[in-house]
């Protein structure tokens, strides 16, 4: 059976930590979604991991790792993070494997990304992208010039001769629409003769590596990426990011079929952030948003851009929590609300004098709710040595009750801290 941790709120929840402390029990650990635009944190002792593509459960020695049809792979950044895990002790390579069926980020995909994003600042609507061509590689696939890992480690007799026609028609099609960047296609073809054998011996049948899994009765972990309200159909559109970051994309992302999932673990941060633009209700531009920021040490993990900061949005978790129906919760970054005297949640939106019972899907609506909230009293006290949920300050949990009353899940773990050690577990 399968369980799944995904992001609930805008990204950022702590989903690596979740996955790495889980991966302690688990046989494989899969990527569904996304590529190098994920920056999932897990800090082990001294040494920190900072996670970008890979899946999170390669810091267990044990666990073998996925990465499935729907992520998009820039093949020089795989690499590059693998290696960049290895000079930190991490060995991973013979257990990580690649989706034959997943498709290529090529650099061009990432000159666009920016071409696309420059474009768009004109009107003052750019995205706030990561850069790193996830949005591009999507479209290539949904109109259906994209290439595939396949393409590129056939050894089909005609394999690289249609890898380099494809690869050719896809360049042509991006100077049609862009114009003649400046741009070296050969020299990338010539990177890409290499990396044909490189990648070969990772590559896999996602479909009967997963689905032999099941069988086997392994324990499997899907480790999502980004988060709900980035979804491309259920997030702030446009303001999102290219993929299926929600249950949906687990299935289509794996191919395995709802009966093999059992466990649907959200991860929410016990206040919000969102990063790059796009709207955003519970924002604070004032004191208490610039405190989050700061002692939350909200940095992107892979572009280093600053977080936005807001109270914790009800909201929106219902409705995260109404597509994506979380069996358990795991609230992180308890500790960051430590010294506030008052923390506020949103528990509704008004609309015209009007209360929604909806999330609004319209970005102009979104723009003009009125943002009901409750006030909550803080714990204002050190809780980041806590080893015990019970030890936890009275106020802390009825803040956590709050939550678990208002969504009717329970919450399964409370994070109070960055490490490992720092997660508390509710019985
Ligand atoms: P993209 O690059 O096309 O996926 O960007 C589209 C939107 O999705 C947001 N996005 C993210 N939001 C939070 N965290 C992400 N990962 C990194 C991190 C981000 C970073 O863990 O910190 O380092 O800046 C992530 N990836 C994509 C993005 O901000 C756009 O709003
Ligand atoms: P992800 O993308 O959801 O995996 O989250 P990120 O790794 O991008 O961001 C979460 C950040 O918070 C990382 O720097 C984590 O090390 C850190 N973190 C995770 N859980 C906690 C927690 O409970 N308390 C504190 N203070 N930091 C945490
Ligand atoms: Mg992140």
């Amino acid at each position: 059976m399968c369980d799944v941790v995904l992001g609930s709120q805008w990204g950022d929840e702590g989903k690596g930590k979740l996955v790495d402390i889980l991966c302690e029990d688990i046989d494989v650990c899969a990527r569904c979604q996304g590529g190098n635009n994920a920056g999932h944190t897990i800090v082990v002792g001294d040494v920190k991991y900072d996670f970008h593509m890979l899946p999170s459960g390669l810091v267990n020695p044990k666990c073998l790792n996925l990465l499935g049809s729907g992520v998009v792979i820039h093949v020089p950044s795989f690499f590059e993070e693998l290696e960049n895990l290895e000079k930190k002790g991490l060995q991973g390579r013979d257990r990580l494997f690649v989706s034959s069926r997943a498709h290529l980020v090529f650099d061009f995909h990432q000159r666009t990304d920016k071409l696309k994003e420059a474009e768009l600042s004109t009107t003052k609507k750019s995205i706030g992208t990561t850069g790193k061509g996830i949005g591009p590689t999507y479209s290539t696939k949904a109109s259906r010039s994209g290439i595939r890992v396949h393409h590129l480690v056939s050894q089909e007799p005609e394999a690289w001769e249609e890898f380099k026609v494809r690869y050719r028609r896809l360049v042509e099609s991006r100077y049609k629409r862009y114009g003649e960047f400046e741009y070296d296609a050969e020299a990338e073809l010539a990177r890409y003769e290499k990396y044909r054998e490189l990648l070969r011996p990772f590559v896999v049948d996602s479909v009967d590596f997963m689905h032999k899994a099941i069988a086997a009765n392994k324990k499997i972990l899907v480790e999502g990426a980004n988060a709900l309200m980035l979804d491309i159909d259920f997030g702030t559109y446009p303001y999102v990011t290219s993929s299926a970051t929600g249950i949906g994309g687990v299935l289509t992302g794996l191919g395995i079929p709802p009966r093999a999932i059992k466990n649907v673990f959200g991860v929410v941060k016990a206040y919000t952030t969102r990063v790059g633009e796009g709207p955003f209700p519970t924002e604070q531009l004032n004191a208490d948003g610039e405190t989050l920021q700061s002692i939350g040490a909200e940095y992107g993990v892979t572009t280093g851009r600053k977080r936005r900061c807001g109270w914790l949005d009800l909201v929106v978790l219902k409705y995260s929590n109404a597509i994506n129906g979380y069996t358990h919760l795991n609230i992180t970054k308890l500790d960051v609300l430590d010294t506030f005297k008052e923390i506020q949640v949103a528990v509704a939106y008004h609309l015209n004098g009007e209360k929604l019972s909806y999330f609004p899907e319209d970005l102009n609506k979104l723009a003009k709710v009125e943002v009901e909230y409750v006030t909550l009293p803080g714990w204002e006290q050190d809780i980041s040595k806590i080893t015990s949920f019970e030890a936890l300050p009275e106020n802390a949990k009825k803040y956590l009750q709050f939550i678990e009353d208002f969504l009717s899940v329970p919450v399964k773990w409370v994070g109070v801290g960055p490490a490992r050690e720092s997660m508390l577990v509710k019985n």
